[in-house]
């Protein structure tokens, strides 16, 4: 244990964001240039599905122009989860202190992700930007949109047991030591669905969750992702962990 001083000096972690994108070419440029202005020594990794409407082109031509961009190129649409589990494995790689998760579409605010780090800092082992704790906001979510959020999170939280209020939540921040402990090649699930995956593994492994709160802002250009098949994979998925987690909570409640 060193001063105040000491620890201040330490050399800083190096945080990669990590932006999964589908169809993001308008999006793309605007939400790298907030998160360089915002966290100037911070990295980004773009994961791009091959978007039809070329937003790898467009990320390979950002990367050109500035070495903490970076770009992963994926053959073909294969959902969130699995553009994120080789966004980590490239971040672990490369040997990232932290490694955060962030969409392309401006809902997440570059300008709020401190909020993460700080908590990371502090001694989270996975901070969640969170909309449903005190202080969380959302700005411009149609009724639906907020009703299946809380509706999907209360179902979680219900089939789970566990005590995150934003389990879907998609801006967070792992230390990389969290990545490699929960263990990503066992991570089935492709949709949405991942999110809660991971922090219910988190969680099972007995690591720290902190909830900060954010404010979602709803995308204003291109078009959601959301389908029906991604919610249906998350119903059924979150039961089956509910189910297979039963016997531990029973027991533990003695
Ligand atoms: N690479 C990749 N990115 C995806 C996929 N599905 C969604 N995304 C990205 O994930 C982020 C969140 O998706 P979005 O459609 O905005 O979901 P919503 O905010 O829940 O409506 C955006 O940056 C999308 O471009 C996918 O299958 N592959
Ligand atoms: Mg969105």
């Amino acid at each position: 244990m060193g001063t105040e001083e000491e620890l201040m000096e330490r050399t800083p972690e190096r945080v990669l964001v990590i932006v999964p994108t589908y169809n993001e070419r308008e999006n793309l440029p605007l939400i790298t240039r907030r998160l360089r202005e915002a966290l100037p020594d911070v990295h980004l990794l773009v994961a791009d599905d091959n978007s039809p409407d070329g937003t790898g082109r467009i990320a390979d031509e950002l990367a050109e122009r500035d070495d903490h961009v970076h770009v992963l190129h994926r053959p073909r649409k294969q959902g969130l989860g699995a553009a994120y589990i080789a966004g980590f494995q490239w971040g672990l790689r490369e040997g990232y202190d932290v490694i955060v998760e962030m969409d392309a579409d401006g809902s997440h605010q570059p300008e709020e992700l401190h909020k993460l780090l700080d908590a990371v800092a502090g001694g989270a082992d996975l901070a969640i930007g969170s909309r449903w704790v005190p202080g969380g906001k959302v700005v411009n979510w149609p009724a639906h949109r907020e009703l299946l959020s809380r509706g999907a999170n209360t179902y979680v939280r219900v089939m789970l047991g566990i005590p995150v209020r934003d389990a879907t939540a998609g801006f967070r921040a792992y230390r990389a030591a969290t990545l490699e402990k929960i263990g990503l090649d066992a991570v089935e699930s492709q949709g949405y669905c991942f999110q809660v995956d991971l922090t219910l593994r988190t969680v099972r492994h007995g690591l720290r969750v902190a909830e900060v709160p954010i404010t979602f802002v709803e995308r204003t250009i291109g078009a959601s992702k959301m389908s029906f098949d991604v919610i249906l994979e998350a119903y059924w998925r979150v039961a089956a962990w509910g189910i297979t987690g039963l016997p531990d909570r029973l027991r533990r409640r003695g």
